[in-house]
């Protein structure tokens, strides 16, 4: 374990010269390392270091078999050293080691392996039907990314951005949450080790408004992708337009979860429980509201809160702990806070609704529930982050449905349901990025993953990185010589 996290910056540690943040692990409340905080001139130096590597440095320029092999090592040393990660992931975030041990380790080689692979499909096209001009369409890196990481799922989630970002030849900023910084830190000297040229991934630690501000602003920035809440996802575009740099944000959500009364009970039970109460709950694709037909109301809440109780919560390094602690101190108290706002508006409270007893330290709150009078209370339109659920009891499909679309997000929404046209009438009318069908939380990676509304602007997934993290430079060459207009030159 890391006793100080530092940038890294060209290819070297480098020393931060903000402030030190204690790193805490938030299980214990130990403290577990220190950050060094980037302030603006390491921000500007990292910036630099990728400025140089893109206009000077071998990366851009590699041919593609040379890039992919670069990506697959990294890939390779990243599966050998996934054990030290998921423990460092573990500590920095709290999630049960058996979630990180299994979808996050595929998920963080898994993005490596696709956008190698995706290389050595890439073309671009031409079009011929001007006979005179063949015309051709290039794709190009842009430039320099700033790539902004949240804590919920660190390595995964940065490496969405990462892969992408650098199998297509850009180079970057990476900057992790300052809640989270162990299991990045180590990724980027991975990645060096497998032979990335340096000063093509950059790291900078430090607080958003800080680090990740300077970061933003940076006029020596052509990109930003980011993930994190959506109030600060609305600054960030809004520095990045200062330099007119495109913007990639992955934001909140509140998504519904439709349990229709043709549904198979028991799997839409299992599917509604994970929604909501994996990853600790903290996860911007969280089944968050929970709709549930009225003919099996009683008996869905009934079981939905007995299974809630039983939850494991417990030590996240013990592989058969199921749920952990909120990540940090400030999001405990912002999830705590939501149970008198509950309360206030009128929501009955089902199940938990406090710190989990039995914990001397540890950010631990217990699996909750509250059923919700109207999808007009709080709980039911503010994204609270946590293992907090808000049920409400719906009774026909055009109901669920526009209760599900009566928010100001659209990033997923489930529905469940064994008969075909409440399918099809479900899926077509929910406005939200992914919807899924009797299944909760899959993600395919080659697929477009994103936002409507204010969840998002831009989407993650192989067609899309592509059009966001390379240019399209359009070439026309005439076909024979031409005849040109000859300005000047008399009649
Ligand atoms: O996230 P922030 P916070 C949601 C969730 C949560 C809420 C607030 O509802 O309760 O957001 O969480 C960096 N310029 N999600 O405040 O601030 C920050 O350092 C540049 C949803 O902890 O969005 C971190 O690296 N960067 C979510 C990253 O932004 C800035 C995941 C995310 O932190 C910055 C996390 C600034 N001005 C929270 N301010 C998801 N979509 O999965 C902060 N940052």
């Amino acid at each position: 374990m890391p006793e100080r996290v530092r940038c890294f910056i060209g290819g070297k540690s480098v020393a931060g010269t903000g402030i030190e943040i204690p790193i805490i692990y938030p299980a214990t409340e130990d403290v577990i390392g220190t950050l060094e905080e980037a302030a603006a001139a390491e921000v500007d130096a990292a910036v630099t270091a990728a400025r140089d590597a893109f206009d000077h440095g071998p990366w851009p320029e590699m041919g593609i078999p040379r890039r992919k092999e670069v990506l697959l090592s990294m890939r390779s040393l990243l599966l050998e050293n996934a054990e030290e990660l998921a423990v460092l992931e573990c500590l920095d975030t709290g999630v049960p080691i058996r979630t990180i041990r299994g979808r996050k380790m595929d998920r963080l080689t898994g993005n490596f392996e696709l956008f190698a692979e995706s290389l050595s499909m890439m073309a671009g096209q031409t079009y011929q039907q001007d006979r005179k001009f063949l015309t051709m369409v290039t794709h190009e890196p842009v430039g320099v990314a700033a790539l902004i990481a949240p804590w919920n799922s660190p390595l995964s989630l940065a490496t969405t951005k990462l892969a992408p970002c650098i199998a297509y030849g850009n180079t970057c900023v990476l900057k992790p949450s300052e809640h989270t910084p162990m299991a990045l830190a180590r990724m980027v000297e991975i990645l060096h080790e497998a032979g990335l040229p340096d000063g093509v991934v950059n790291l900078v630690n430090g607080r958003g408004p800080v680090t990740g501000a300077a970061l933003v602003e940076h006029p020596g920035v052509d990109l930003v992708s980011f993930t994190g809440g959506t109030e600060t996802g609305r600054s960030v575009m809004s520095s990045a337009a200062g330099n007119l740099a495109p913007v990639a944000l992955e934001l909140g959500g509140k998504s519904a979860n439709i349990i229709t009364e043709t549904a198979d009970f028991e799997q839409a039970l299992d599917g509604a429980l994970l929604a909501i109460y994996s990853n600790n709950g903290q996860q911007c694709l969280a089944g968050s509201r929970i709709l549930v037909q009225r003919s099996l109301a009683d008996r869905f809440i009934e079981r939905f809160v007995e299974r809630a109780r039983q939850i494991r919560l417990g030590d996240p390094m013990d592989p058969d702990c199921e749920m952990g602690p909120l990540a940090f101190r400030e999001h405990f108290e912002k999830v705590l806070s939501y149970v008198d706002i509950a309360r206030a508006e009128g929501a009955e409270l089902l199940v938990g609704g406090k710190r989990a007893e039995g914990f001397e330290a540890g950010y631990y709150f217990e699996p909750t529930a509250v059923l919700a009078p109207s999808n007009g209370l709080r709980v039911c339109q503010e994204e609270i982050f946590g293992p907090f659920a808000a049920i409400q009891v719906y009774d026909s499909l055009e109901e669920a449905i526009a209760i599900a679309n009566d928010t100001e997000f659209g990033l997923a929404a489930y529905v469940w349901s064994e008969d075909l046209h409440t399918i099809t009438r479900a899926t077509q009318a929910l406005r939200a990025g992914t919807v899924w069908v009797n299944t909760p939380l899959v993600r395919e990676v080659r697929a477009p993953f994103g936002g409507y509304k204010s969840s998002g602007v831009g989407r993650d997934g192989v067609r899309d990185c592509l059009d966001f993290f390379t240019e399209q430079k359009t070439t026309q060459i005439p076909v024979g010589k031409l005849s040109l207009a000859r300005l000047g030159a008399g009649s």
